[in-house]
């Protein structure tokens, strides 16, 4: 397989565009616009990736390989088209050919909609494994929903976030193949027969599952996989008998019923609400995926009960969890297996990925919902439960798939699986302690550890070229997909000019990301302040709340002694709230007018800014990370499983302020304590903490300056029509901060006099910064993936014979 693709020529890739602006767009060159010239070049590059697709689906069957398919009901890709010339090894070209046509590569790629068809890590890890899969040569498919909306659109109205509808497939998505051929019937409700003895399901409702491909081509071109997204239509079109009465909307409704489903992602992160339309939307994705998996492996084999020698089937998270019954119910009910065989068949190929230990987030359906939607299913999920107490007898306070009217996706999920894992070895260990002790207990080796990565030809290559320049030219290429080799930057972090030149780059970057704030957000800022940022999902665990008290704090201290020597800092936020998440609101709402007050005062000047620009996303990302100086990773410890976010700063050369808190701590463990600002208390500290029930109160009763900054924000002065705005918010963190905030809050002030510190002794900063790049290969997704491909997947690259 060609690793750069010798017959393109600049020549030939311009030959290309005009013929795709000419053929597919229909525009003549003159009246082409941007968009126009944007799909050209979309369909030139693409065409590039048919051959290295073809020739890996080829590969794959030829040589029997066994195949990944991952489940998940989100993929935060973000853009394409820079991404798939770069790894195509065509973005010089590209570019040159775009700027001979007169055209600016950067605004073409930069007019691109993310596809943003997820809430936040969960969905970017998902993105972040197909690009390694397809750069390791991992035979894979990507299940997931084709969303007509993504992730809606967030702007801010008087400081508060409003959102509205996000509409990626307004415009044609070039990457896309629909394949009409690959549908499937998907079902619900109904009732259950027994026929010959047989249970069989009689659906009340039926959708159409059509399938459409995107392929994801892997670093330099050498292998590409499927990312197949499956959009519902109706079985029957319209009701003709009512369309000829004249009942028109009536008519319509099989057609609107099924489109519901594959209308818009649920934009709750880490929080499940229990809708009949999610359940719904899950068994859609399930479904349509494992009959799409059988229907292969029918296809080249025999026998069923060889499946998990070809097979291996990832879950999300318990969102696909219903694959576990699915899968026997395929089995049993349409291939004529028993359930004794069915059972370990699914077992092997099923693996199931935890990203959560919050309450909230763990996925129960009740009984009645679930045996409502999928009646047959209830029954199969009653009959593996009673399986696994006959079979693996368990203490008292077991509490098993079904209890109380729920139905537990984790413990069904668990029990479904062969292996189980966390995102990093911290969470892993909390899966197994406080999640779930008893099975950990019956099944010793079932739960192993995952710590996630992130694809560094997006993530650093393509989102910091200059730095990734300065790498090249400091070890030489091959980094990219070996990350191991920024090790090799070590020896020249003693060296002033590699310094001078890593601080030239990051420079850089900030300057870039100063013109966009200022032209995106009307905020000015100096590109020689400190830039600390938090983007993430705005959530209490995550504690921006944290983060703004403290730039209160700092705002006041700035104003009581301007002269004191401060180091200017801007203060970067962004993120979304899930739309009901009322507290999440109000962490914005104070945020937006914290940043009016502190960026209007003339005392404080460029000695501290506060930008929030709206519509945080992959795009939003790219521009934000490789421009930090401090990645801002604090949540309460115990509270976030991993985190990737911080990773991506690590890697670009920002040091973390944070806790001892997910992949944090293996972040902290790889770059050494003196280039990582630790702070706050550790996960076991903050169990026990909560036992006091006056743990704020004290905490605050203990720092006058935690008073001083809860007095300001009680008393309206960032408020000021509405004096009592924030009265909820300030009594929260008084009498129920159940994350801890009031705790942590004076370690936290202390850690960032740290970061101030070590930032005016510019030799000191600029080592720690190119120390976090050196010592960040270990958070590659290619080790992440290696990982699961000998642990959990057994499968073998293709690329390595
Ligand atoms: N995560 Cl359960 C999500 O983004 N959404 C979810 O629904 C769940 C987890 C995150 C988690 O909060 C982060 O700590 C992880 O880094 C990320 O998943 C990927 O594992």
């Amino acid at each position: 397989m060609p690793v750069n693709d010798q017959s393109l020529t600049p020549n030939v890739l311009k030959t290309d565009v005009m013929r795709h602006l000419t053929f597919t767009l229909g525009k003549d060159a003159p009246h082409a616009s941007l968009y126009d010239w944007r799909m050209a070049l979309s369909y030139a590059i693409r065409d590039r990736i048919m051959e290295p697709w073809f020739a890996s689906t080829r590969r794959t069957w030829d040589e029997d390989r066994k195949r990944v398919y991952y489940l998940s009901m989100e993929f935060l890709i973000g853009r394409i088209l820079e991404d798939a010339t770069i790894n195509l090894g065509l973005h010089e070209m590209a570019e040159r050919t775009m700027a001979e046509l007169g055209q600016d590569f950067k605004a073409i790629v930069g007019d691109e909609p993310d596809a943003a068809l997820g809430n936040g890590g969960l969905g970017r890890l998902a993105a972040c494994f197909m690009e390694s899969m397809a750069t390791l040569g991992c035979p894979a498919y990507g299940y997931g929903i084709r969303y007509e909306h993504g992730l809606f659109r967030q702007r801010f109205e008087g400081g508060q976030q409003v959102e509205t509808p996000e509409d990626w497939l307004s415009q044609r998505n070039p990457w896309e193949f629909d394949r009409p051929e690959a549908t499937y019937i998907v079902g619900f409700k109904g009732h259950v027969e027994t026929r010959d003895g047989r249970e069989v399901w009689v659906p009340a409702e039926t959708v159409k599952a059509s399938a459409h491909d995107t392929p994801v081509v892997g670093w330099q071109g050498r292998w590409a996989n499927t990312l197949r997204l499956w959009g519902a239509e109706p079985t029957t079109l319209f009701d003709l008998e009512r369309f000829n009465r004249g009942d028109y909307t009536a008519a319509a409704e099989p057609e609107t019923l099924a489109r519901t489903l594959s209308r818009v992602l649920y934009p709750d992160d880490t929080t499940y609400q229990g809708k009949e339309l999610r359940l719904k939307q899950e068994f859609f994705l399930t479904s349509a995926a494992l009959q799409d998996i059988l229907r292969r492996f029918k296809s080249g084999h025999g026998d069923l009960r060889a499946l998990s020698r070809h097979v291996a089937i990832q879950m999300n998270d318990t969102h696909p969890a219903i694959a576990g019954p699915e899968l026997i119910r395929l089995l049993v009910d349409e291939h004529g297996l028993t359930f004794d065989e069915a059972l370990p068949v699914a077992q092997e190929c099923l693996g199931y990925t935890n990203h959560t230990l919050l309450p909230e987030a763990l996925e129960r359906w009740a009984t009645f919902t679930f045996g409502n939607v999928l009646p047959r299913h209830m029954q199969i999920v009653e009959r593996i439960d009673g399986w696994h107490r006959r079979t693996f007898p368990a203490r008292p306070h077991y509490v098993g798939i079904v209890k109380h009217h729920e139905v537990r996706m984790g413990e069904l999920a668990f029990i479904m699986s062969h292996k189980v894992n966390g995102v990093s070895a911290l969470h892993t260990d909390l899966v197994k302690a406080n999640l779930f002790p008893e099975l950990d207990r019956l099944h010793p080796e079932k739960i192993v550890n995952q710590t996630n990565g992130v694809t560094p030809r997006r993530w650093l290559k393509m989102a910091n070229p200059p730095l990734a320049r300065l790498i090249g030219e400091t070890i030489g290429e091959g980094w990219e997909d070996d990350l191991d080799r920024l090790k090799g930057l070590e020896p020249h972090v003693t060296d002033q000019g590699f310094l001078g030149a890593f601080d030239v780059a990051k420079r850089q970057n900030k300057v870039t990301l100063s013109n966009w704030l200022g032209a995106d957000c009307g905020v000015k800022v100096s590109p020689d302040a400190l830039f600390d940022v938090q983007v993430k999902r705005i959530h209490e665990y995550k504690r921006q709340l944290l983060n703004i008290l403290e730039t209160v704090a700092r705002w006041q201290a700035i104003r009581a002694n301007p002269d004191a020597g401060w180091v200017p800092r801007v203060k970067i936020f962004g993120g979304k709230s899930a739309p009901g998440y009322a507290v999440a609101k109000e962490i914005i709402h104070l945020i937006n007018d914290v940043a009016a007050v502190v960026n209007a005062d003339p005392v404080v000047g460029d000695l501290l800014k506060v930008v929030y620009p709206a519509n945080y996303n992959v795009s939003m990302a790219e521009r934000l990370v490789p421009a930090a100086d401090l990645s801002e990773q604090i949540s309460t410890a115990g509270k976030e499983a991993s985190g990737t976010g911080n990773m991506k700063f690590m890697m670009n050369g920002a040091p973390t302020i944070g806790t001892l808190d997910g992949a944090n701590v293996e972040i902290l463990q790889e770059v050494g304590r003196e280039n990582f600002f630790l702070f706050g208390l550790t996960a076991e500290e903050v169990m026990k903490r909560r036992e006091d029930p006056d743990h704020a109160r004290k905490a605050i009763e203990a720092s006058q300056i935690m008073q001083n900054v809860l007095q300001a924000i009680a008393e309206g002065q960032f408020s000021p029509g509405q004096a009592d705005r924030y009265h909820g918010l300030v009594h929260r963190v008084w009498h129920h901060d159940y994350f801890l905030v009031a705790s942590d809050f004076d370690a936290y002030l202390a850690a960032q006099a740290e970061v101030d510190a070590a930032y005016k002794d510019r030799a000191r900063w600029l080592t720690m910064a190119a120390l976090n790049t050196a010592r960040s290969g270990f958070f590659s997704s290619d080790r992440t993936i290696r990982g699961y491909m000998k642990d959990i997947w057994g499968v073998e690259s293709a690329l390595q014979d």
